[in-house]
């Protein structure tokens, strides 16, 4: 998949209606990613179920979204602006998933992005940490599926964890890693309020932002490693600037997602990384991204 430049939007943030599709797709942003999506629509959680904090974001949103129909039908009209459009599917069940990649089969997107993720949803568990039905559904989707498929994964902590992952992944192949989703049922207290910052399930929710980035940078790191640079890594979790692009470029990642900067900066963040990462490139003298992807060094 050609890719402008390597820097577009994370699924999740204004990416639910067709209006905010066409601000990601009017931006500079090199791809479209659209909301994770269910078999059928999802209120999502009760309101309030975002909040920008000090270094980043947490929300419980519990994937609000329009319903797989209505995102086939958009990937249609956003093929316009003629840059990649990536459906991101989050079905609540294995055959929900297949039901749902069935459809984007036959529709113009270029690529599935399966989120195994969300950690929002009340009553169930992250995939990502089921290791057993990590297997499975990847297994069920993978064969069936005619477009790339990546899988969003959440964030891993212990290395035993990133092994395991790793062996599943290998075993299934798939087109591209995202790592990672927010850090799951983190808890933000407003001490003037006395108050959680949030609503939904008694204000526990994913957190975004600058704290994550070094557990970003980890995961994006060690998938790389354990995949021998043969499966490319999307990074995604606190690029603010494009200093911290180069950070992920040079951990592994092949790309990178911004999900609370355009949150709070809206869709010229696309634009302002990726030249502050071309500058950066510029002042150490490389010529692409390839001259330093991986090559991070210890110290
Ligand atoms: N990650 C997701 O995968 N989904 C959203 N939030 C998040 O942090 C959501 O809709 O809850």
């Amino acid at each position: 998949m050609a890719l402008r430049t390597c820097v577009f939007n994370a699924a999740g943030p204004k990416d639910v209606t067709l209006d905010e599709l066409e601000t990601i797709g009017k931006s500079r942003a090199s791809a479209i990613v659209m909301k994770s999506c269910t078999l059928e629509p999802r209120q999502g959680n009760e309101e309030p179920r975002y909040s920008d904090v000090e270094k980043g974001s947490i929300n419980s949103m519990g994937l609000p979204n329009l319903g797989y129909r209505e995102y086939v039908k958009f990937a249609d009209a956003l093929k316009k602006h003629g840059k990649p459009v990536i459906a991101s599917v989050s079905g609540l069940c294995t055959a929900d998933n297949v039901e749902i990649i069935k459809s984007f089969n036959d529709s113009p997107v270029d690529a599935i992005e399966l989120n195994l993720s969300c950690p929002n949803i009340k009553g169930k568990p992250q995939i990502g940490y089921d290791f057993a039905q990590m297997d499975e559904v990847l297994r069920e989707t993978t064969k069936m599926c005619k477009k790339p498929i990546g899988v969003k994964l959440p964030p891993y902590f212990d290395f035993v964890h990133f092994e395991e992952a790793a062996r599943i992944l290998k075993k299934h192949n798939p087109a591209f890693i995202t790592c990672i989703n927010s850090i799951g049922n983190a808890l933000v207290i407003d001490a003037d309020k006395e108050s959680t910052v949030i609503r939904p399930k008694g204000g526990f929710g994913g957190l975004g932002g600058a704290y994550i980035k070094p557990t970003a940078l980890a995961n994006a790191r060690k998938f790389y490693e354990l995949t021998g640079g043969k499966i490319p890594i999307v990074g995604v979790g606190g690029v603010f600037t494009g200093r911290d692009a180069f950070e992920f470029i040079l951990a592994g990642a092949t790309a990178v997602q911004i999900g609370t900067a355009f949150m709070q900066e809206g869709a010229g963040v696309f634009e302002r990384v990726a030249d502050e990462l071309m500058l950066l490139l510029k002042t150490k003298g490389y010529d692409s991204l390839d001259d330093f992807r991986g090559k991070l060094k210890t110290c």
